[in-house]
């Protein structure tokens, strides 16, 4: 008797042991965890999705670390500052009222450039047959910037007329800066003198791609030389 009321203790301990293991396992896998991942470009004014992988969870708020808020699921944001952000995703189960929360940083680089300008430091005082650009009077300079094959800006209308051949120092401000559609493929920029309606080619700039910038710290004015380096421009920028 004694025997068997120890086995049976022993089997009630085993079924307990057991039961309780399994009552764990089942918690910790139904566990309410908050969980998220991040997809897009991390710069201003680029979308960027969050994902919500997070489980028995059926209320969520999400804290992106510039003072705004999101309720949904899955927001969409867009950054217009540049700087670290902690962004927070608090979820809750409201059955049991379990919650958790995931905090992620965040560092948003510059995703725009405006260009407010152009500057000619220098341009050669000849042509290649080594003759002056302008027989009788002064050169006349204008500018055309390419992105790719494309003019994106035509500076026909910014001409000079008789520039003052012992300063070769030119600045156009723009009327309203031009926003760079494109910052990953290469710029030029063509500068022309122009005279009786027809237009011959000083030369061009070595190209310039304004990604590879974006994530330094950011100048005012970009220098690009010509090949030769007879051609120095200045592109007078703003990063947004
Ligand atoms: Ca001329
Ligand atoms: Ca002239």
């Amino acid at each position: 008797m004694k025997n068997s009321i120890k086995v049976l203790n022993l089997i009630i301990l085993l079924f307990l042991t057991t039961s309780c293991d399994n009552d764990n396992i089942v918690e910790q896998e139904e566990f309410t965890s908050a969980e998220f991942t991040i997809t897009g470009e991390l710069k201003t004014y680029s979308t960027i999705k969050f994902e919500n992988s997070s489980k028995l969870a059926n209320k969520f708020l999400w804290d992106f670390g510039d003072g705004m808020y999101s309720r949904e699921r899955e927001p969409e944001k867009i950054y217009t500052q540049k700087g670290f952000y902690d962004i927070s995703l608090d979820v809750t189960d409201t059955t049991t009222g379990i919650r958790d929360i995931r905090i992620k940083s965040v560092m948003i680089e510059y995703g725009r450039v405006y260009m407010r300008g152009i500057g000619i430091e220098d341009f050669p005082d000849t042509n290649m047959l080594g003759q002056k650009w302008d027989t009788d009077s002064d050169p006349d300079l204008y500018f055309e910037l390419f992105m790719e094959n494309i003019r994106v800006v035509d500076g026909i209308n910014y001409i000079i007329n008789d520039l003052n051949p012992e300063s070769h120092y030119v600045y156009w401000s723009f009327a309203s800066p031009y926003l760079l559609p494109d910052l990953n493929k290469p710029y030029l920029l063509k500068l022309f003198d122009r005279d009786d309606g027809e237009s011959e080619s000083i030369g061009y700039t070595n190209t310039v791609q304004f990604s590879e910038l974006t994530s330094d710290v950011p100048h005012d004015t970009i220098e690009v030389k010509s090949a030769d380096g007879k051609i120095v421009v200045n592109y007078f920028v703003e990063w947004e």
